[in-house]
């Protein structure tokens, strides 16, 4: 007799002993969730680099979970903090009340991030700190008497997350097809250009991109205009690295029409592109910067806003009556306990292990051995910078996806997990990955990526 689905999945390591309805049950993010519930990929461990998956094998982990887990999985000083916090204080109210630790984190975040961005602002991801920059970029004009300066610059292949701002902001066209038109907003060109190709760090031609935003000036008037988010380099997009100059012509721009610049440094902040921000590697100080993942090394979802002392004043002195809150915005769980305790541990391990550095002093091994594989099968271009790093493959005819998705999936197969989106395989292992582990990876990558159809 045949074997009933639950029996089949109870037989199989795969599933983790899951029963089909707790499968059925979970609506998976930004997944083939049909595909997965078939072909199931169940993590059930972290340590160091690698994965345990629910088969019992270890997994390289080439993205450091989602570039959130840059300091290496499992640091224990991080889970006893979490563990100390949830038992002392397991929850205390933001608003109007609150509790030390998220001041001492605050301060933690100003001390590191560039001089001039000294008051901190805390969510509970990247796309609530894209959100919550862009509400204070207008109420920032509305509280300096300029409440027209409303509108909002963004660029074609930025991601700033998936909420209602970020969404609209953000030129992942995959990401904004779906859901009509939310806040209005225009956008830069991506600094994708072919004449880069296999640049390796910061492409040489390019930067006259960043005059586009002369251009948008000269189309609402600068009167109009209240802010320009970038990522310093765009992450999820496939590792698209600033051209030389760009960003300090972006700079001088906004600052010649006062325009804010808001910094996305959600994947770049705290070490990834071998600085410890976007704004320190590019000597570039935004009066905005967001963060998230690596401020708690992914063990707690936490993000937060960092702006200048001009942003935070025009709030103090245009608030009002003293109790009354300067900003209307904030969340439940601003600045929780549990976050702020991981907060302050993964603060800890990247100024005494030196984390940045530690990426900085890798990424030349790195950089050697992605650019190593061009040359193969499929391979339009290979992008890098610090531990960053994006393989293009050329679109399989009517599946431009595809090609990337069979070779995450044989990796997978294979002790290796590689994140795929669009036409891109992106790679960005944790900073304390070893030589050999890179050329293990990119051994196993010049295996698969020609043998896909
Ligand atoms: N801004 C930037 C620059 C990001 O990279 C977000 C905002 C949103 O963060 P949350 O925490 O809301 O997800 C991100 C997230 C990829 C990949 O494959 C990148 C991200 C997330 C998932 C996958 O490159 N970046």
């Amino acid at each position: 007799m045949k074997a009933s689905i639950e029996q089949q999945i109870q037989a199989d390591a795969r599933y983790g002993g899951l029963s089909a309805r707790e499968l059925e049950s979970y609506w998976m993010p930004f997944s083939g969730n049909r595909q997965f519930k078939d072909d199931p990929r169940l993590i059930v461990g972290a340590e160091g680099c690698y994965f345990r998956s629910a088969d019992g094998r270890n997994i390289l982990d080439t993205l450091s979970g989602l570039w959130c887990a840059s300091f290496g999985h499992g640091r224990t000083e991080i889970a006893d903090a979490i563990a100390q916090a949830a038992r002392q204080l397991d929850y205390a109210p933001p608003f109007q009340y609150g509790h030390p630790m998220a001041f001492q984190l605050a301060a933690r975040i100003r001390d590191l991030t560039p001089n001039g961005l000294d008051h901190v602002f805390f969510t509970n991801s990247g796309s609530e700190s894209a959100d919550t920059a862009l509400k204070m970029a207008r109420a920032y004009w509305r509280m300096r008497g300029q409440p027209e300066k409303t509108r909002l610059i963004g660029r074609i292949r930025g991601y700033h997350g998936v909420n209602v701002g970020g969404t609209s902001l953000g030129g992942i066209v995959a990401n904004r097809t779906h859901f009509g038109s939310l806040v209005e907003a225009d956008h830069l060109s991506a600094t994708l250009l072919p004449e880069n190709r296999f640049s390796r760090g910061l492409p040489e031609y390019g930067a006259h991109l960043a005059d586009q935003l002369e251009e948008l000036v000269g189309l609402h008037d600068a009167s109009n205009i209240a802010a320009v988010i970038v990522e310093p380099m765009s992450g999820s997009a496939g590792v698209i690295v600033p051209p030389k100059g760009y960003l300090k012509r972006l700079q001088e721009i906004c600052n010649k029409h006062d325009i804010l610049l808001i910094f996305d440094e959600v994947l770049t902040g705290f070490g990834r592109i071998g600085a410890g921000f976007g704004a320190t590697l590019f000597d570039v100080t935004p009066d905005i910067m967001t963060l998230a993942k690596n401020l708690t090394n992914g063990a707690v979802p936490m993000g937060a806003v960092v702006v200048s002392g001009e942003v935070y004043n025009a709030f103090m002195e245009g608030g009002g009556p003293e109790y009354v809150p300067e900003f209307p915005h904030g969340y439940t769980y601003s600045g929780h306990p549990l976050a702020c305790a991981a907060g302050l541990a993964a603060m800890d391990v990247f100024e005494h292990d030196r984390m940045a550095q530690r990426a900085a002093e890798m990424a030349p091994y790195f950089e050697e051995q992605i650019h190593g594989l061009r040359g193969l099968k499929h391979v339009v271009d290979i992008r890098n910078l610090g531990m960053a790093a994006a393989i293009q493959l050329e679109a399989a005819p009517g599946e431009p996806t595809r090609r990337p998705w069979d070779v995450a999936r044989a990796c997978w197969d294979r002790g290796m997990y590689v994140r795929q989106a669009g036409d891109t395989l992106q790679i960005g292992p944790p900073f304390i990955i070893e030589r050999e582990q890179i050329d293990t990876m990119c051994n196993l990558l010049a295996d698969v990526i020609p043998s896909v159809r």
